[in-house]
């Protein structure tokens, strides 16, 4: 039977990430894959190839192959932008000191609400444009600079129409419980009864969500505050996710295992038992190294207790404009090996298929593997761990999201 391809990319080295396979990165060297449908539809050795016709042949001319990026955790949409807030920090000033003065996420929250919807969409796409150059396929988005309902579903609008327009898969995560709005100030209970009681069902009814995530910091949300903002999410059907142990031990990683969440994220003061807490409730540890630089934090996750306990590791840029003004991956996964520890293939491993996982997407992307949507990214490159060495100077030949290429 001859093979029909729609794509046949050939003379690749294909780091395909899939576990299954007994080599680092999961690579078959001298590669071809195909696509059909822009699904994966053969993917092995050259000479393995059977008889096959291709619409289009893409000579890859011994390039490296990896699955699309998948960037977890972003706070893509926002207005406006914080150097100066960066100047106040170098100069002593604290994020939380900052954050309790009514700048910080507040001071971005403010500008958020008074932009329009295509205003908010167009900045976005600048900073989304950045990204997709450097691999990515897939993002989350989390709405939380709105903190009143209007502006949640407006974030919330412009991260779905994303998803329609600008060739990549987005994710949308409602993150109602990221900061106490001013006009609550003092009331965080009466503002968790907003969230819990008239924002989730509306998102929820609206379909404009695809996960519930909360900040249980003391800057931000307690345990009891969370568990109510996830029991409102379980009752609607959303999966949940959290910010937790970022600036402090608060017990979230335990709440969100509970609930059997999809991911905790940031995690710099995770303990063992928490980490046994995710490994038992089958969940990601999604690590920002972004934000552990530019808060010149100390106290690195554990990465070590996630290996032993076999949890999964993810990295995201956390793009935001307040502890992680990054829009590359690529940064990501050196920071990734330089400040926490991973190997180059965990890094790789951390922003394809670990955070696939993290957003419940494993059957879709994060490997190369048949059946999987044909989210590619090639680059020039003559080994898969310069994706990690170099600052700079990596050049992404092409991008391939659902078969189709980014231009
Ligand atoms: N943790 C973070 O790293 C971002 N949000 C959060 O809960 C920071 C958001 C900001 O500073 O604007
Ligand atoms: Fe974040």
């Amino acid at each position: 039977m001859t093979l029909q391809f729609d794509t046949l990319f050939i003379n690749a080295n294909l780091a395909t990430m899939n576990p299954d396979i007994d080599a680092p990165y999961g690579a078959i060297e001298n590669g071809a894959l195909g696509v059909k449908n822009g699904r994966i539809a053969w993917i092995g050795a050259v000479r393995d190839l059977p008889e096959y016709r291709a619409s289009k042949t893409h000579d890859c001319d011994n390039a490296w192959i990896t699955p699309g990026f998948v960037d977890c955790h972003t706070h893509l949409i926002f207005e406006g932008n914080r150097a100066k807030e960066f100047e106040a920090r170098l100069k002593g000033d604290s994020y939380e000191k900052i954050a309790k003065a009514g700048g910080g996420i507040i001071s971005t929250v403010n500008a958020t609400r008074a932009m329009r919807e295509s205003g908010l969409y167009h900045d976005a796409v600048l900073r989304l444009s950045d990204m997709k150059s450097q691999g990515i396929t897939t993002i989350e988005i989390k709405s939380g600079y709105g903190l009143n309902l209007e502006t949640e579903i407006k974030m919330l609008n412009v991260a779905k129409k994303i998803g329609e327009y600008e060739n990549v898969r987005v994710c949308t995560t409602f993150l109602g419980a990221h900061a106490l709005p001013p006009e609550y100030k003092d009331r965080p209970d009466d503002y968790i009864d907003l969230v819990c009681n008239d924002m989730i069902p509306k998102i929820a009814e609206l379909g404009l969500a695809d996960a519930v995530d909360g900040f249980c910091e003391n800057i931000a949300f307690s345990t009891a505050q969370i568990r109510r903002v996830f029991k409102a999410a379980q009752k609607y059907g959303l999966p949940v996710k959290l910010h937790a142990e970022q600036l402090s031990h608060q017990g979230g990683t335990k709440l969100a295992a509970e609930f059997g969440a999809l991911s905790a994220d940031h995690l710099e003061y995770i303990d063992e038992d928490d980490v046994k807490s995710m490994a038992k409730a089958g969940m990601v540890a999604v690590l920002l190294p972004g934000a552990f630089y530019y808060l010149k934090e100390t106290q690195k996750p554990p990465i070590d207790l996630f290996r032993k306990h076999g949890v999964p590791m993810a990295l995201a840029t956390d793009c935001n404009p307040g502890s992680s003004p990054i829009t590359s991956p690529l940064l990501i996964l050196n920071m990734a090996c330089t400040l926490f520890g991973f190997t180059p293939e965990e890094a790789l491993a951390g922003m394809t298929r670990e955070g696939a996982k993290s957003l419940g997407l494993s059957q879709k992307t994060g490997t190369l593997e048949i059946n999987k949507s044909a989210d590619l990214a090639i680059w020039a490159i003559e080994h898969p761990a310069e994706l990690s060495y170099w600052v700079g100077n990596v050049t992404i030949l092409n991008r391939f999201y659902q078969g189709k290429e980014y231009e």
